[in-house]
């Protein structure tokens, strides 16, 4: 009999990485999926199976971490060996914004399921993989960040996350639950949401190059973080839940960089030159801009990149850095994949988009590569 899997947030990033690894271990993968007025789920549609077909081994159910009864339902109906709870309101700036839905989905969400297991009797069978993120850190107590170094959380998204992380460790706690919490720095990868600073660089300077953009606006270029990608970081979520006992671990490459040397990179990789204008003048209000000196579609000397203030946040997590020692030496976790490397690979992949834009545009056609 095969392993039964139920993933939240099946249809973002992680979510989809985790469901092709699950399915090559030859698990079932059940995933929760929300109802949207257009489709939501560009990243799994490879791995979809027809529900008319036999044996399907992939499985998508409507559903809401706001809603009780059918997470309960959904649970009831699967009956999975483990939980991966990946969904979330996962956007630090939008949480400000939206901070009692962030609340709901992120906090109460991973309650919800918690009891969903609880009520139905399967504490002894279920084993529950918690999202938890290097954003409890928030203004850093201790460099570099282990498991044990206090949290200090820095946004509504943090401080939910830091609900649902002892909300993981108490029901481990009071009913014998396998429950833990990956502690994961941020993970990346062509398939990264466009509104997240490294798919916005490798989107908008993509475009750029291509001549579709003439600028991209960008908030604190000296933020500094701890990038790895998201595919080595699902292989340890798996990892996590095989263990004899259930333990938290911090997944982290272990190596630091700048926004601003993020944007670097992906301008070597388009082969645009820039040139940084107020370098280290990068507070508040000031505007830093970025010039190009050449590229394919960017006037030498155009501004390629510019501070513009809506992308500050209300508080900031400045700095991050993690230690994985524990997740090396107990599970022998180590990443494959550099955050240099990853860069590549997702500005290659933006290229690959913006040329057949590109090419569109050139025939007449309209086309919108606006993000936020
Ligand atoms: P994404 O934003 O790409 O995916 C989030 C997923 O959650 C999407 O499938 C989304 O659905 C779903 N979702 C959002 N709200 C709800 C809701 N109310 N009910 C059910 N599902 C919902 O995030 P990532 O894949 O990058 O991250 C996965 C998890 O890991 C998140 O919990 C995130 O907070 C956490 N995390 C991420 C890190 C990172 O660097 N990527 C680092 C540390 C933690 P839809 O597609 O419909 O929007
Ligand atoms: P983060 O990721 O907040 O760390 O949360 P994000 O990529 O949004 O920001 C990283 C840093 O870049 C700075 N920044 C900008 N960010 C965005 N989005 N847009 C900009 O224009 C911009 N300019 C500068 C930010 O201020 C920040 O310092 C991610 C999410 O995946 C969370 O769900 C997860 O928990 C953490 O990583 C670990």
């Amino acid at each position: 009999m095969s392993k039964v899997a139920l993933i939240t947030g099946v249809t973002g990033q992680d979510g989809s990485y985790l469901a092709e690894f699950l399915l090559e271990k030859g698990y079932t993968v059940h995933g929760i999926k929300r109802r949207m007025s257009s489709f939501n789920t560009q990243r799994v549609d490879h791995i979809y199976q027809d529900p008319h077909s036999k044996n399907m081994l992939f499985k998508l159910h409507y559903g809401d971490l706001t809603d009780t009864s059918n997470l309960i339902r959904i649970m009831q109906e699967t009956q999975p060996d483990e939980v991966y709870n990946l969904g979330a309101q996962s956007h630090v700036a939008v949480s400000f914004e939206s901070p009692e839905y962030t609340g709901d989905t992120d906090a109460l969400g991973t309650l919800r399921l918690l009891e969903a297991i609880r009520i139905l009797g399967f504490e002894k069978k279920t084993r529950f993989y918690q999202a938890s993120t290097s954003e409890l850190y928030g203004l850093v107590q201790e460099t570099p960040q282990k498991e044990t170094t206090p949290f200090y959380p820095r946004s509504p998204y943090a401080v939910a996350k830091l609900y649902a992380y002892w909300i993981t460790i108490n029901y481990r706690e009071s009913y014998g639950l396998y429950a833990c919490n990956g502690i994961l720095f941020n993970h990346e990868s062509p398939r990264r949401g466009e509104t997240f600073v490294t798919r916005k660089i490798t989107r908008g300077l993509s475009n750029i190059a291509q001549g579709l953009e003439d600028c991209l606006y960008m908030g604190n270029l000296d933020a500094l973080r701890d990038w790895g990608h998201a595919k080595d970081y699902v292989r340890m979520q798996w990892m996590m839940l095989q263990q004899d006992q259930p333990r938290d671990f911090v997944i982290a490459s272990g190596k630091q960089y700048s926004v601003r040397q993020f944007i670097q990179w992906a301008a070597e990789d388009l082969g645009i030159t820039l040139r940084f204008e107020g370098e280290g003048l990068n507070e508040r209000g000031i505007v830093e801009t970025v010039t190009g000196d050449k590229a394919h579609g960017v006037k030498p000397g155009s501004v390629v990149v510019q501070i513009d203030p809506r992308y500050f946040r209300p508080a900031e997590v400045e700095t991050l850095l993690g230690d994985p020692t524990k997740a090396r030496e107990l599970l022998g976790w180590v990443p494959e994949i550099s955050a240099r490397e990853m860069c590549r690979e997702m500005v290659m992949h933006d290229l690959g988009h913006a040329q057949r834009h590109a090419l569109l545009k050139q025939h007449g056609f309209d086309v919108n590569v606006s993000a936020e």
